[in-house]
């Protein structure tokens, strides 16, 4: 016998309790036990809806490959050899779908994650989950130093979450209950699983290995649990130097060891400027503990830079004094201008 439950942007309808643990992130609890999948599951990519080589797939690859990418937690989720083509995703077939769907079918919702678990007795596990995202997102590549609420690459990352048994905590993560939700910094893949979806994943499917990763973001989370960007607009300085300047700067550790290392800030005419810019600031052994995000207001005197517009941007273990999991999420570009003007 089957039950089912369904999480639904902050609703939640179940026979369990939610567990709650330490700090921040959520599970579902049968008898003081976990629930959890027996052994790893496979999505049914529903075709019609996410075709093959569309960036809904390549959102939904990428979440999929994030959650696998968590070293001390099991690989969990793939693909299924074969596909669905109807229009609709069949809830209590015993087949795990996954499917774009109009939003109104969501209830409103940019996802939803259907859940279904045996009967709870000493302990359950899960037998199916069926996981849609709304087709009125954006499903790109979402800029680093930008506030989205209509990601599809995030909403992917949120359900597939709830898919390996999550549920909601706030925090900078990516299983807060409401968008945004909270960005890596660099050039490349801005949306990954973060401190505490990744402790989550550890504490629920653990093998045991480490992992070693600090990330460097433009967002902060607020004493209001708003999701906000570090710095915005534009700051008009002087050009012969001296003048003082305050960055909020983000550091996230999604590993599993404390890592000490050296931060920069630089600024450049380039927006792509994620290596090399003009240092103006540098700051060396700040430390960063596992599983934490740490947002700091820096303050520090400008060197003399040249007359015109820069990007500004912040790096962690620029002297690559750390051997990381990532290295292409450790320097981001925040989200303000700097104005140097002659005088
Ligand atoms: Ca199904
Ligand atoms: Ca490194
Ligand atoms: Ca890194
Ligand atoms: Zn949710």
């Amino acid at each position: 016998m089957n039950r089912k439950s369904i999480l639904a942007g902050a609703v939640l309808l179940s026979g369990f309790l939610m567990a709650s643990h330490a700090h921040a992130f959520s599970f579902f609890k049968c008898n003081g036990n976990p629930v959890v999948w027996g052994s790893p599951f496979q999505m049914v990519q529903n075709t019609l809806s996410i075709p093959f080589g569309t960036p809904p797939e390549s959102s939904l690859d990428n979440a999929i490959g994030r959650w696998n990418g968590v070293q001390g937690m099991a690989n969990m989720v793939s693909k299924a050899p074969f596909i669905t083509i109807g229009s609709d995703l069949s809830i209590g077939d015993g087949q795990n779908d996954v499917a774009t769907t109009g939003r109104a079918k969501l209830g409103g919702n940019s996802g939803l994650t259907f859940l279904i678990h045996n009967l709870c007795v000493l302990s359950s596990s899960w037998v199916e989950a069926d996981v849609a995202v709304a087709n009125d997102l954006t499903f790109g590549r979402v800029a680093e130093d930008s506030l989205t609420t209509t990601s599809g690459r995030s909403t992917f990352i949120h359900e597939l979450g709830h898919a390996h048994g999550l549920g909601h905590a706030q925090g900078f993560n990516n299983m807060r209950a409401s968008q945004p939700l909270p960005l890596v910094g660099g050039p490349n893949e801005t949306v990954d699983v973060l401190p505490d979806d990744a402790r989550a994943g550890r504490f629920l499917y653990p093998t045991g290995n480490g992992e070693v990763n600090l990330f460097a973001s433009a967002q902060r989370r607020t004493s209001k649990d708003k999701i906000v960007l570090n710095n915005s607009g534009t700051i008009t300085v002087c050009s012969k130097g001296g003048d003082t300047i305050t960055l909020f700067s983000t550091v996230g550790n999604n590993g599993t060891i404390t890592a000490t290392q050296t931060e920069r800030w630089w600024v450049s005419t380039s927006n792509q400027a994620h290596n090399g810019g003009t240092t103006i600031f540098q700051w060396n052994g700040s430390t960063f503990p596992a599983n934490t995000v740490i947002t700091r207001q820096v303050t520090f005197k400008l060197p003399a830079l040249p007359v015109g517009t820069f990007f500004v941007f912040h790096g962690v273990d620029v002297l690559h004094e750390v051997q990381e999991s990532r290295e292409d999420d450790n320097n981001v570009r925040e989200g303000v201008l700097l104005q140097v003007n002659n005088c």
